[in-house]
């Protein structure tokens, strides 16, 4: 009698195949928008890379739960579409005002920042039409749960009311607990959208969505903790974005307020609390728990 012999699970290469699946997917779900103008500044900030940690998440998501992740890839597209125009938003001279994103010049920079702004309308909207309209096969009533779990997250509940009170507190003291809440906002939202939007769309039931939500809450604080520790450790090219941004802009950031070793180790003990959720599901959940071990890896 021979012993089941379990391949082990290769990260890297699930990172790579997901990576390439979104890359394609996010390619075809623009149309020939018109003025052509408008087209190109949408493709130039969807299509210029980006990890796609947030698509990847929802159909991770969506496969822990059972589901088919091939019907959850409009709406993973629609979470990158999100994401995206956050981006361009976040660049502008009236917010971060950022000259290099994802290693190349920021929209506005190239476009405008009219062009720019109407860009990331353009793809907050489609985002939603991707749901709507370019979902087949997915019923009605998930959809519109994942209609309001994305509304939730983009909206002032989620990344705009993050971003103001961000904006709001540039150059003033900020204390550990309005840090949580901007980042819970600005960055955790969306994040939490990802994976309950993936689940939503494979039917799971309450007990794991509360579990995705505190695996998101948990990703989703260390995730922003590593973007402000590789603020301050990683250099432009690696990061593909201004490094060192936050010092310049005055804001508060968790190694400013704990310093780098702490910051670490807070975003390790974050880790282990998300996967920690997903423990009575942990058959399926290798790819999440690996992902949330990548989120304090990661080195840009
Ligand atoms: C959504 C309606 C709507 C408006 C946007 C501008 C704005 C309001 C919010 C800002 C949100 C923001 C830029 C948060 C920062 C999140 C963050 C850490 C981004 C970096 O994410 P990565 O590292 O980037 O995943 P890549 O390029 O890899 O995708």
């Amino acid at each position: 009698m021979t012993a089941a012999v379990s391949t082990p699970f290769d990260f890297a290469a699930y990172l790579e195949a997901s990576r390439l699946r979104v890359e394609a997917a996010l390619d075809g779900a623009l149309g020939p928008e018109r003025p052509e103008s408008l087209r190109e500044a949408m493709r130039y900030s969807l299509l210029a890379g980006g990890k796609r940690l947030r698509p990847i998440l929802c159909l991770a998501a969506c496969e822990l739960a059972g589901g088919n992740s091939e019907l959850a890839l409009p709406t993973a597209v629609a979470l990158e579409m999100v994401h995206t125009m956050s981006l361009i938003h976040d660049d502008l001279p009236a917010m971060d005002n950022d000259d290099l994103r994802r290693g190349r010049p920021t929209n506005h920079k190239v476009f405008g920042d009219a062009i720019a702004i109407l860009a990331g309308d353009a793809l907050l909207t489609r985002a939603f039409e991707m749901v709507a309209l370019r979902s087949p096969s997915v019923p009605a009533a998930q959809l519109l749960a994942v209609v309001g779990e994305l509304s939730l997250a983009s909206g002032a509940p989620g990344l705009v009311g993050g971003q103001v009170v961000d904006l709001e507190c540039e150059g003033k003291d900020v204390d550990l607990e309005t840090l949580e809440y901007i980042h819970l906002h600005k960055t955790g939202a969306l994040l939490r959208a990802c994976v309950l939007c993936g689940a939503l769309i494979a039917g799971a039931p309450e007990a794991l969505l509360e579990a995705l939500s505190t695996y998101a809450r948990g990703i989703g604080l260390a995730f922003q903790i590593l973007d402000d520790i590789l603020d301050v450790t990683a250099s432009s090219e690696v990061l593909g974005k201004t490094a060192g941004k936050d010092l310049t802009a005055d804001k508060t950031t968790y190694p400013k307020l704990l310093g780098l070793e702490e910051s670490r180790l807070r975003a390790e003990a974050l880790v282990i609390q998300a996967k920690a959720a997903l423990a009575p599901w942990a058959e399926r959940a290798t790819p999440l728990l690996a992902l949330a071990d990548y989120i304090t890896q990661r080195d840009r």
